[in-house]
């Protein structure tokens, strides 16, 4: 049987699992298959009463749906509306941190970590900082919310981008207004008889993924940043064996920073420790799961357990304790697997309940104690392991060095990006690519993101990365420095003067935010756009409404996107062509569906050497 990962650690723990008889996830998707071939298109509509509809791709059954509507419209209403959830679940991220942000000082599990961002990020937003901390966090957190309503012709931090690209944006029409406004905008336009237009229903696609990237996910990135502090490079470990026999294991699973922040503050209380001792255990152990994992190692530096196709599995290993979620990325499936063990699941978000899951729900208000309680409710579970059911794959953890936020970069670059800009118009690095997203079981998993960006790093492109593509290029080694040994020879000598790997850790899917503030300087300093950078973007194992909107903010942004699975749009050729082709006049990106990482890596390389060239370096 072909192995369902590139991992040790995982491999061991699939087949512990299938002999213990528990269904996972590949099994799953082997029960769904064949998958309907009229939604893998995008050719199917049940957006009304009239419907459901389906379109025949090989044109001898129907070809419009009951209202009349044609493949072309039918594929770009379906994709808008996975945009529009895309972005909405980014943004919504977003909203909660700046709920928190308002009540900082009235809350005691809340604090501004980092006030000098505080200040500079106010100072964006027109407020004047000659006040108190509080008094900036809820005045920001009030002009944050407006970002979210439509009361303004654009959003803040659109400003953020070359001038050249917000005027470009203003000519296509596809400013982001206000965050809701544009969700909203889409469900609206894909509604029954309103927007027939495909290319109409694009653009709108276009802007609502712009309202995420500098819209819902910067300030997510921002406020984090605020609340639990700008990430600096540090060191931590990876994979399945940073779960401990010996001591109480919590598993943080999810993508928002506010429950998990609240638990790792808990579990260093020192009556907590000395109840888990009287209980037999030697310590209490977190670690993370998917983006909310990356937020706590990004920042604190907690080990993490693995990505979105290790969920089931990290339970497998019988020392899971609990397994706290909050949103997003959370299979249903795992409170199943977690009844053949002692693991109790635990839900913390009114918005994200699971059946069979306990839910201790968390608010800013309550959340110092919501924290200790799901500590204690491990510690208890912890007496109740079974014995003959523990196993945790015999590897050992991985390093990685992590933390890579702009900030942090310029620090290590001296305080300016000129080092960077030298070594790109010297051709030590020849461009930086982005590679981001999910697992996807049709994919072995994390091979395609590893190699992409081994063969990315041994033609000197420096790979920054964020989601679960980074867990999995940590886990494959590419995150320690002494990995520049397997980077080309020029980009090795930058790495090693740095002391920094060749594949950086920029954080969590809302961070690819980091992305574009960080193209978005470098164009302002070379004073270009985006488009013209030699730097692209990867979603090699996405499987989440949300990669969708990632790579429509990047395109709509200029940059390459490579896709390793194919989207539900090869129902439409209109649609195909605008998205793979025509967007390229409009935007200077555009997507590319490229399975095999070993061709997507040449495609990147070619696409960096074109835009080198036309820049003249
Ligand atoms: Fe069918 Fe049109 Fe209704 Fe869609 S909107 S289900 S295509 S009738
Ligand atoms: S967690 S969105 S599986 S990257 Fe952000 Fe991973 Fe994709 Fe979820």
């Amino acid at each position: 049987m072909e192995e369902h990962s590139v991992h040790v650690d995982a491999n061991a723990m699939i087949k512990k699992l299938k002999e213990e008889g528990i269904l996972l996830v590949w099994d799953r998707l082997k029960e769904q298959e064949p998958q309907c071939g009229y939604c893998s298109l995008g050719l199917s509509c049940r957006n009304c009463a009239m419907g459901p509809c389906r379109i025949d791709p090989f044109g001898e059954g129907p070809q419009k749906g009951v209202c009349g509507a044609d493949a072309d419209v039918i594929v770009a209403r379906n994709l808008a509306r996975a945009v529009a959830s895309g972005a909405a679940s980014h943004s919504d991220h977003g909203r909660d941190l700046v709920e928190v942000l308002a009540r900082v000082g009235k809350v005691k599990a809340y604090s501004v970590k980092d006030a000098e961002k505080l200040k500079k990020v106010a100072q964006e937003y027109g407020i004047n900082t000659n006040k108190s901390v509080e008094e900036i966090a809820f005045e920001l957190a009030e002009a944050m919310l407006e970002d979210f309503g439509s009361k303004k012709e654009k959003i803040q931090f659109v400003n953020r981008a070359p001038k050249k690209r917000i005027e470009l944006w203003e000519k296509l029409g596809i400013i982001p207004r206000g965050i809701d406004r544009e969700v909203v905008e889409i469900m609206h336009r894909t509604h029954m008889g309103v927007d027939n237009d495909p290319v109409n229903i694009l653009l709108q696609c276009l802007r609502t993924a712009l309202a995420d990237g500098f819209g819902g996910s910067m300030i997510a990135t921002e406020v984090s940043d605020i609340l639990f502090g700008t990430p600096e490079p540090k060191m931590s470990e990876i994979n399945l064996a940073t779960l401990k026999e010996n001591e109480v294991n919590i598993v943080l699973h999810g993508h928002n920073p506010i429950v998990s922040d609240a638990i790792v503050e808990a579990a260093s209380d020192e009556e907590l420790l000395k109840l888990a001792k009287e209980y037999g255990a030697e310590g209490i152990n977190l670690a993370g799961l998917c983006c909310t994992g990356n937020e706590v190692l990004m920042r604190k530096g907690i080990p993490m357990a693995g990505n979105h196709l290790i969920q089931e599995l990290v339970i497998g290993t019988g020392v899971v304790d609990v397994i706290v979620v909050d949103y997003q990325c959370i299979m249903p499936a795992i409170v199943d697997v977690a009844k053949c063990y002692h693991t109790e699941v635990v839900t913390t978000s009114p918005k994200a309940k699971f059946k069979g899951a306990i839910h201790i729900e968390f608010t800013p208000e309550n959340a110092h104690e919501k924290a200790k309680e799901v500590v204690k409710l491990a510690i208890e579970r912890f007496r109740e392991r079974k014995a003959e059911l523990v196993k945790i794959p015999n590897v050992k953890p991985n390093k990685l060095m992590t933390g890579f936020s702009v900030e942090a970069i310029l620090k290590v670059l001296g305080g300016t990006l000129q080092p960077l800009i030298d070594a790109i118009k010297n051709g030590s690095i020849r461009g930086v690519v982005g590679s981001v997203g999910c697992n996807n079981p049709k994919v072995k998993q994390d091979y395609s993101h590893i190699t992409l960006a081994k063969r990315l790093i041994e033609n000197d492109v420096l790979v920054v990365d964020t989601g679960c593509a980074a867990v999995a290029d940590a886990k494959a080694g590419l995150k320690v420095p002494e990995a520049a040994e397997l980077a080309g020879e020029e980009l090795r000598k930058v790495c090693e003067s740095l002391g920094i790997p060749p594949v950086l850790h920029f954080g969590s899917c809302v961070d690819n935010s980091r992305i574009l503030v960080a193209l978005s300087a470098l164009a302002n300093e070379l004073g270009v756009d985006i488009s013209d950078l030699p730097a692209a973007g990867a979603a090699m194992e996405w499987y989440s409404e949300k990669a969708i909107a990632i790579g429509a903010y990047f395109v709509a942004s200029g940059l390459l996107v490579v896709l390793g699975v194919p989207p539900p749009i090869y129902g439409s050729k209109l649609v195909l062509d605008v998205l793979t082709s025509k967007v390229e006049e409009l935007t200077g990106g555009k997507f590319v569906v490229e399975p095999d990482p070993e061709k997507a890596a040449e495609i990147i390389i070619k696409h960096i050497e074109d835009k080198r060239r036309k820049l003249g370096i």
